[in-house]
């Protein structure tokens, strides 16, 4: 049996993610991952904070704090809002890790051996006042074209137009607004991709087939382009240091590898620190070097927002082709479009849309993990809207899910006690339910195995319907009167669906789905996920298990508390150009 080995894109480390962050690349890992492992499956799911680059050196400034320190702190602060969502990763590591360090610089030394890697003098924009070399959109000046004044040194925001820095008109440093520029020279280490690309090419023919088409676009477009050699050094403080065994003058100025580079070696280096952690995780090797053949193939799927298909499918496989080594390369690219606001983008500068620290504290986990996994932008951007967020729980988990477990426990309470009541053998009414219940799971799984979340959470959806439709067809509130055992076959058959949906629904309401589960005192509740028979059968809990009713599982959102979200957030569309 194959072994899954799940990533998500690497959150950056510079502020706490909002909610497109999460529907495009965490939460789907986790829902894939949970429903793995429902299934019997070996799953090593892996992520981490990716915290080298300019972004985290200039948050740090901000916040006053020395680079390690703050990446320390922000890495808590996120692994915090995860553990929030119920992220259950095997590990969440930190691309500053030693282990991360440690296989960052073999990889180097692997691609420079093979003649992957050169070194070349460039000039570049060195500012005396920040007494370092500016990236290229750390500087900032008026753009030569339109004569909008705050064009960066890649590209103008105003025309699009691409630029050199030295474009600009009054240049300056972004971060300390002097003037005092000048161009000199230095040394970076290219990689040199120009002579990987037909390799590249020829492994994502190969590989691409299943991929999103999303994914394999970007990636084509990128080949087509064609593969420039990319400097992957920088002059920083704060990074993966060059080792100095091999470019001993490098290492003695200080240079440090370029964030891309490190960040997705990350994944092998975040396995490393999970197995440092255990003992038990030892063979972490075996899940990224030779890991294609074998009893236990690993089959490897990432998860990403489209912005980042490129790094991953161009990119990094070609820096671990140019090792020459056998490490895992990427059996499934799933990408993500963007998650808007109300049509406008989110905006972490301008506090627009929903943070995930934010959403925790006005609702549980999974409203939210329901919700953007059923609205998940995969064939197409969607929109965030507090009006739609309110109608899909309010309809969805309140009505169809939550008020159809209290309904039937509270009723079969009421009139038969707190044990599941008898009511004799199944019926017509139940065969065909069990028959609809087997089809409906057989297609919620074809989509969680194809990794179509939408349609995955529009099949959950329409077994929670199907147990309403049923209690509508039997009511047995009208039973009880002419015939006790009828309607005690009815809650018997109704409390078997609620724990069938306590069971399956747990890859996207891990927590609401335990609470309901809990309800039914079974002996030896293990199952772990749900047959075809047993669904046609509707009889894991036997008549006579006693249960208790759940407290209210999802509460409605009212139209007070809907007027005052979209007051407190904004719900109106970005001002165009903002
Ligand atoms: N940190 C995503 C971003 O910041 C980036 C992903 C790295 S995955 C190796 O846009
Ligand atoms: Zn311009």
């Amino acid at each position: 049996m194959a072994r899954h080995l799940i990533t998500s894109a690497l959150p950056y480390i510079n502020g706490i993610k909002h909610l497109g962050n999460m529907v495009g690349s965490m939460l789907p890992a986790d829902v894939y991952a949970r429903y793995l492992r429902q299934r019997g499956h070996e799953v090593l799911y892996i992520c981490a904070t990716d915290e080298h680059g300019t972004p985290a050196e200039l948050a740090a400034k901000e916040a006053g704090l020395p680079v390690d320190v703050f990446c320390a702190q922000a890495h808590d602060a996120q692994k915090a809002v995860y553990d929030g969502f119920a992220l259950a990763f095997d590990h969440f590591g930190r691309s500053s890790s030693a282990q991360n360090r440690d296989i960052t610089q073999h990889f180097a030394r692997k691609l420079h051996e093979n003649g992957f890697i050169e070194e070349r003098a460039i000039r570049q924009v060195y500012s005396l006042a920040d007494e370092r070399f500016l990236p290229d959109r750390y500087i900032v000046g008026t753009c030569p074209h339109c004569g909008y004044d705050k064009a960066r040194g890649d590209q103008c925001e105003n025309c699009t137009r691409v630029l050199d820095p030295t474009d600009l008109i009054d240049a300056r440093s972004a971060i300390s607004g002097s003037s005092a520029l000048e161009v000199r020279e230095t040394k970076h280490l290219f990689l040199l991709q120009s002579k990987l690309a037909g390799e590249v090419e020829a492994w994502i023919d190969a590989n691409s087939a299943e991929w999103p088409t999303l994914a394999s676009s970007i990636a084509r477009k990128w080949l087509t382009e064609g593969l420039q050699d990319r400097s992957i050094t920088r002059d920083l403080d704060w990074g993966v240091p060059v080792p100095a065994d091999t470019w001993p003058e490098l290492a003695a100025e200080g240079k440090v590898f370029y964030v891309w580079f490190d960040a997705p070696i990350e994944y092998i280096g975040s396995t490393r620190e999970w197995a440092d952690q255990d003992p038990a995780h030892r063979d972490w090797k075996s899940w990224w070097y030779e890991a294609d053949g074998g009893e236990h193939p690993v089959r490897y799927t990432e998860f990403m927002a489209k912005d980042n298909v490129p790094f991953h499918t161009v990119m990094f496989p070609a820096t671990q082709i140019g090792t020459r080594e056998p490490w895992k390369r990427v059996d499934h690219v799933k990408a993500f479009n963007w998650l808007n606001y109300y049509g406008g983008k989110f905006s972490t500068s301008q506090r627009r849309g929903i943070f995930t620290d934010a959403a925790l504290e006005l609702l549980p986990a999974d409203y939210w993990r329901y919700f953007l996994m059923a609205n998940a932008p995969e064939s197409d951007d969607t929109s965030f809207t507090w009006e739609l967020f309110a109608s899909s729980v309010n309809k969805d988990l309140a009505d169809t899910l939550g008020n159809f477990v209290n309904r039937v426990l509270s009723f079969s309470r009421k009139r038969f006690g707190d044990q599941v009541p008898d009511g004799g053998p199944a019926g017509e009414a139940e065969t065909r339910l069990g028959e609809q219940i087997a089809g409906l799971l057989a297609e919620y799984e074809g989509h969680l195995e194809t990794l179509q979340f939408r349609k995955a959470a529009q099949a959950l959806r329409a077994l929670w319907s199907a147990g309403n439709s049923y209690l509508e067809e039997k009511a047995p509130w009208m039973q009880i009167k002419a015939d006790p055992e009828a309607a005690a076959l009815t809650l018997r058959t109704a409390m078997n669906l609620i724990h069938l949906y306590a069971v399956v629904s747990e890859p996207f309401i891990p927590t609401s789905a335990r609470a309901v589960r809990a309800a039914f005192a079974l002996p030896a509740d293990d199952a772990t996920w749900v047959t075809a028979e047993e669904a046609r059968a509707l009889a894991f809990v036997p008549a006579g298990t006693a249960f208790t009713v759940p407290p209210v599982l999802f509460a409605k959102i009212t139209d007070e508390e809907l007027a005052g979200y979209v007051e407190r957030f904004g719900g109106e569309p970005a001002a165009a150009g903002a």
